[in-house]
């Protein structure tokens, strides 16, 4: 039988009144974090990437299986492909391809076709979700919830970066197979999101947007 189990570690002891202090702590830092569209060039250390996907990898998975791959570009030319093929899909996205419907509900953030950040930023992160593992004899293994894998890792790599005081931007270019090709992925994988990071831009500005409150995203029995 393939199955080892050992100790676990329990992370911590708290008391319930330092557990409070706690949790409000976090959801004072969690809350902080904006999505922002201007970046400004100053660099980000590899070794602070290197960690923040470190952490990305430790999320739950299906099965263990870690459905994911992130690629990390830094590169003038690959990003100015990127920007090149995203800014095309979005021209068609903007032009009609959305709908009015869709475009209307984007109107609050103020977005559009034009996205120089994908130059600006000093690095991209584009996500894969891994739909099965692929072997050198090109076997193949389904991965179980790997979408689902993938957004909780994402959703720990967007903190990880926001806890450096890093910003991020979601950026999802739909379709976005151009990933596939400009970053030589192989198949099985499906490009997830492009995550845009850096330091915001001086003077930046978000959105007068707000977060639902609790009452009106849980529930209690
Ligand atoms: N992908 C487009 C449109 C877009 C869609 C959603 I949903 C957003 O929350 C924001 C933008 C773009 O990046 O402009």
């Amino acid at each position: 039988m393939n199955k080892k189990f050992i100790p676990y570690a329990k992370p911590m002891d708290l008391t319930d009144a330092e557990m409070s202090s706690r949790s409000d702590q976090f959801y004072q830092f969690i809350r902080s974090r904006r999505t922002i569209r201007e970046f400004s060039d100053q660099d980000v250390q590899q070794d602070v990437i290197d960690n923040c996907i470190r952490s990305a990898g430790t999320a739950p998975s299906g099965a263990n299986q870690q459905p994911w791959h992130f690629v990390v570009i830094r590169d003038a030319f690959i990003k100015n492909q990127i920007r090149m093929a995203a800014e095309e899909e979005e021209r068609n996205f903007y032009a009609g391809r959305a709908g009015d419907t869709w475009l209307e509900t984007l109107e609050p953030l103020g977005t559009n076709a034009h996205k120089p950040f994908l130059e600006k930023a000093p690095v991209l992160i584009a996500i894969f979700e891994q739909k099965y593992a692929l072997d050198e004899t090109g076997n193949k293994t389904k991965h179980y919830y790997a979408k689902e894998s993938v957004g909780i890792a994402t959703g720990v790599l967007i903190t990880a970066l926001h806890n450096v005081g890093l910003a991020t931007l979601t950026h999802t270019p739909s379709p976005m197979n151009f990933l596939t090709k400009i970053l030589n992925r192989p198949d099985g994988e499906k490009p997830f999101l492009l995550l845009v990071v850096g330091h915001p831009a001086e003077n930046v500005e978000v959105p007068d947007i707000h977060k639902k409150e609790l009452k009106d995203i849980s529930s209690h029995f």
